[in-house]
């Protein structure tokens, strides 16, 4: 968002204030103040002209008023409809961006991992944030679960009952589907789970030190079950519909607060895990390991408790298994 129409967010959100009193405070012209005014109309800001002066009476639902009350330090980058917001992201981290988070309600070309792809209709949370930390690269890894933590917190807050599954997916436990209404599992061994969100980390070094991390998150958020694939839920499907900027504002806080305590991410990301005491089929490209997940080390390592001893994971598809 443009930083004057940012500025006079930040007045109005203490009461009204007059468009002389705005271009003395801003040290702009009344007549940009009127324009400034007009746009953020335009976006769908509810702003009134009283008395009193200019009063905010109602902040989009998305959009770029997602900087709007953001207690993170995040830039909004909006796009109704976007190919890949990891694309665009990676674009603005080649020309040396910093935390900005890259934003869309509906996203056409979006990427999971090894290119699959992504469905992203419209009344979803497309997000990519172009990062810069001064880490290791091998410490990269260590962002997508903090991604995961921030992801499951801002879902349960919206009444999700989320967790993670081990490396990079969110999910709600579909026990409830199949034990309820068909009172019977698919015969497949799987878990059945559903998937409600996905991230796609992607990232450049140098001499062993990370030039720039994109976070690439995807959760289906306001959108109907018809509207996802197969083994897909959203919150809307889960929860009932929230407000997104709400919605984002909280994860990008969690995400915040974790990465500047990368100490804390493994621990938290235990906390909300599906994955740890389940029993799991990884597919690695050096064959399935099948066993019981047992932990996590840094950087984001599965340890696995096979027949032939434990086994540490570092990459892979992972499913949740039904007990043998
Ligand atoms: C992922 O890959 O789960 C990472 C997805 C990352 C998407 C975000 S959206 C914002 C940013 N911009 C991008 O272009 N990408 C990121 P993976 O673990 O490989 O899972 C991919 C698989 O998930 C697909 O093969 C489908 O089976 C399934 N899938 C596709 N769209 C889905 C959706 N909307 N919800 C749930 N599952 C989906």
């Amino acid at each position: 968002m443009n930083d004057t129409r940012r500025a006079i967010l930040d007045a109005l959100a203490d009461g009204p204030i007059s468009g002389p009193e705005l271009a003395n405070t801003l040290d702009v012209s009344r007549n940009a103040v009127w324009k400034h005014v007009e746009a953020l109309r335009e976006s769908g800001f509810e702003i009134e002209s009283t008395d009193d002066g200019y009063r905010l009476c109602d902040v989009p639902e998305f959009g770029s008023a997602v900087e709007y009350g953001l207690a993170a330090p995040f830039e909004i980058e909006f796009h109704e409809s976007i190919g890949s917001t990891n694309d665009r992201a990676r674009e603005l981290a080649c020309d040396g961006a910093a935390d900005i988070a890259v934003l869309a309600d509906e996203q056409i070309g979006g990427r999971g991992r090894l290119n699959r792809a992504w469905f992203g209709p419209s009344g979803g949370v497309w997000l990519s944030l172009v990062l810069r930390p001064d880490i290791p690269t091998s410490h990269a890894p260590l962002l997508t679960l903090a991604a995961a933590v921030a992801v499951t917190r801002a879902a349960r807050e919206a009444g999700v009952p989320a967790e993670i599954k081990w490396p990079n997916d969110v999910l709600v436990p579909s026990a409830v589907a199949y034990e309820g209404e068909s009172g019977q599992h698919p015969d497949d061994g799987l878990v059945g789970d559903e998937k409600l969100a996905g991230i796609l980390t992607e990232m450049e070094g140098e001499a062993g030190r990370v030039s720039w991390v994109v976070v690439g998150i995807g959760i289906n958020v306001n959108i109907e079950g018809d509207d996802l694939p197969d083994g897909a839920t959203s919150v809307q499907e889960a929860a009932g519909t929230v407000d997104r900027r709400i919605f984002v504002q909280r994860l990008l806080e969690e995400f915040d607060t974790l990465r500047v305590s990368p100490d804390k991410i493994l621990s938290a990301w235990r906390e909300h895990a599906a994955t740890l005491g389940q029993r799991v089929r990884v597919e690695t490209p050096s064959g399935n390991v099948v066993g019981t997940a047992i932990d996590i080390e840094s950087p984001g390592v599965l340890v696995v408790e096979t027949d032939d001893g434990d086994v540490r994971v570092h990459a892979g598809d992972c499913e949740h298994l039904r007990p043998a």
